[in-house]
């Protein structure tokens, strides 16, 4: 198996090049964001959970999101890999994701993490939430938030893979086809290793 970790603050592209990246690499996509926005349209328990916590820009807590990665991975048996966008994004989350891929007998080759300054960051959300009706892209005080619950709770996640020798830092400012490039070229280096 291939696992990849897509790292980056909010708005830094890791949904934009993960859609690129599993159309290329056939890697099954698991995005806590998408799977999350899921479970609220259903207005399921667990969804309507989350919706307070994303509203305000705060993450939705790690046992809600680990139980639902737990289970996504075991409906996706048997696929050559996993790209991971937008998890893990606490050391709690890290540390249960190694233990699931230690349990499945495979491991994380890879984390890229896309570097974008935090005013183009504000600019692309509040952009998106014009047309995604995206609720906690629309006002700038959740989105700074982000940033803030990023640096705070997010960022520790980079210095756990640091450790273990599999985080690259990815320039995320440019056109989404340069980046694009940039990321491919990074992955097929570390799957001829
Ligand atoms: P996510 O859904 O993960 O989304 P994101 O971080 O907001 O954005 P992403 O980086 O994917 O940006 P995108 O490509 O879309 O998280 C949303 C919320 O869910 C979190 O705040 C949290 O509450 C909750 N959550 C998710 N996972 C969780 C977890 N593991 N634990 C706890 N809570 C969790 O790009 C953004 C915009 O930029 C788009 O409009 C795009 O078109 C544009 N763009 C992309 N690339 C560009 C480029 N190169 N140039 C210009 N614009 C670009």
């Amino acid at each position: 198996m291939f696992n990849l970790i897509l790292f980056g603050p909010p708005g830094s592209g890791k949904g934009t090049q993960s859609d690129k990246l599993v159309a290329k690499y056939g890697l099954v996509h698991l995005s806590t964001g998408n799977l999350l926005r899921e479970e609220i349209a259903q207005k399921t328990p667990l969804g309507v959970e989350a919706r307070s916590f994303m509203d305000k820009g705060q993450l939705v807590p790690d046992e809600v999101v680990i139980g639902m990665v737990d289970s996504y991975f075991d409906k996706h048996k048997g696929s050559k890999g996993f790209l991971f966008d937008g998890f893990p994004r606490t050391v709690a989350q890290a540390k249960a994701l190694d233990s699931l891929l230690e349990l499945k007998k495979t491991e994380i080759a890879a984390v890229l993490a896309l570097e974008v300054g935090e005013e183009e960051l504000v600019k692309r959300l509040l952009n998106r939430g014009k047309t995604s009706g995206r609720s906690d892209d629309t006002n700038e005080e959740v989105i700074r938030k982000r940033f803030s619950v990023y640096i705070n709770e997010t960022t520790p996640v980079a210095e756990h893979y640091k450790k273990a020798k599999k985080f690259q830092a990815i320039k995320g400012e440019g056109s989404v086809d340069e980046i694009f490039q940039a990321v491919s070229d990074a992955i097929d280096k570390k799957m001829k290793e």
